[in-house]
């Protein structure tokens, strides 16, 4: 019997041997095989802008072997909240938005802490009491982007010019600094004031719909220049312009931000005079954070974004290189 029972006894140890030898390579596979999974919650596709920013992001995402859940807030924030609790609840390994307002955030940001989910803030700051809720903001200096465009004017204007502006989405990042640094240039200029200013919300048709009443005003014909915040709202501006027989570009100076295609190819045709970039193309920076994130790494608190100033002499020659 003990005989017998020596034999059986081994075969049960080589089984339960090759079983665990199984499990731990079954584990070990699913280990290495273990996609990173990453939230982005997303504004929205307000302008061209935009677009490239989600395409660059998407790309990143599928060239790198990412997981990415994206969510498209149509520029509300209560969508974008939503979205982050459901990062949230589905265990994603890092959490990742472009915040469509700098404030409100500091609530569901303590509760990803909570769950013990790294943040990212893309394109876009906010404002909070404890940096600790996010890892890196990577974005542009929007307050340098508005003296860019202060400077430009003043230069092109010889320091002379009756302003309106179109202004961003409000209580936004890029529209708070962005007037901060362009009222700070101009404010140097005792010959440039800003007699109009109402947000067109970044988006073309918003863009149209105000630089239509701007020249419906009483005191439209004062009006020298245009300040739009962004690309998408001059190229309506422009439409609105044309319109109502007034030669944009020509009559009224036009100044934007973003650089998008459609702003050279306005500058192309003596249009827009002048765009200051800012780099939607932030989608490899992104990924690079959430690797480092992932890999334990120390991050400046800040990564900068990296962009220039183009004005209508440039126009022809840049467009072929324009990447969005
Ligand atoms: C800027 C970005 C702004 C763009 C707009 O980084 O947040 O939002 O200037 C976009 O075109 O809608």
């Amino acid at each position: 019997m003990k005989k017998h029972f020596s034999q059986t006894e081994s075969l049960v140890k080589g089984l339960l041997g090759s079983l665990l030898l199984a499990t731990i390579c079954a584990v070990g596979a699913r280990a290495a095989e273990k996609k990173i999974v990453v939230g982005f919650s997303q504004i929205g596709a307000e302008s061209g802008w935009r677009t490239a920013n989600t395409e660059s992001i998407k790309a990143e995402a599928a060239k790198r072997g990412i997981e990415l859940k994206f969510a498209d807030a149509q520029q509300k924030q209560e969508n974008q909240i939503k979205a982050l609790r459901s990062f949230v609840a589905q265990g994603v390994d890092v959490i990742a938005f472009s915040p469509v307002v700098e404030t409100g955030w500091e609530w569901v940001l303590r509760e990803i802490k909570r769950a013990g989910i790294p943040v990212v803030l893309s394109d876009r700051a906010v404002a909070v009491t404890d940096d600790s809720l996010y890892v890196t903001f990577i974005g542009a200096d929007f307050v340098e982007e508005g003296r860019r465009a202060g400077r430009w004017l003043a230069k092109a204007s010889d320091g002379k010019a009756v302003i309106a502006e179109l202004v961003g989405t409000p209580g936004s990042a890029p529209a708070i600094d962005r007037k901060k640094g362009f009222t700070e240039v101009i404010g140097q200029y005792p010959g440039m004031k800003i007699v109009k200013s109402q947000s067109g919300d970044f988006t073309r048709a918003k863009g149209k719909e105000v630089m239509e009443s701007f020249l419906k005003s009483p005191d439209a014909k004062q009006i020298t220049a245009l300040f739009a915040h962004n690309d998408d709202m001059a190229l309506g501006a422009i439409q609105a312009m044309e319109e109502a027989g007034v030669k944009p570009g020509k009559d009224i100076l036009i100044v934007s931000i973003d650089g998008v295609h459609g702003a050279f190819e306005a500058m192309a045709a003596g249009k827009l005079n002048c765009t200051v970039e800012c780099n939607p193309l932030i989608g490899p920076q992104l990924f690079d954070a959430v690797d480092a994130i992932l890999a334990k790494k120390k991050l400046p608190k800040r990564t900068q974004v990296i962009e220039g100033v183009f004005e209508q002499s440039q126009a022809a020659a840049e467009l072929p290189n324009r990447k969005y």
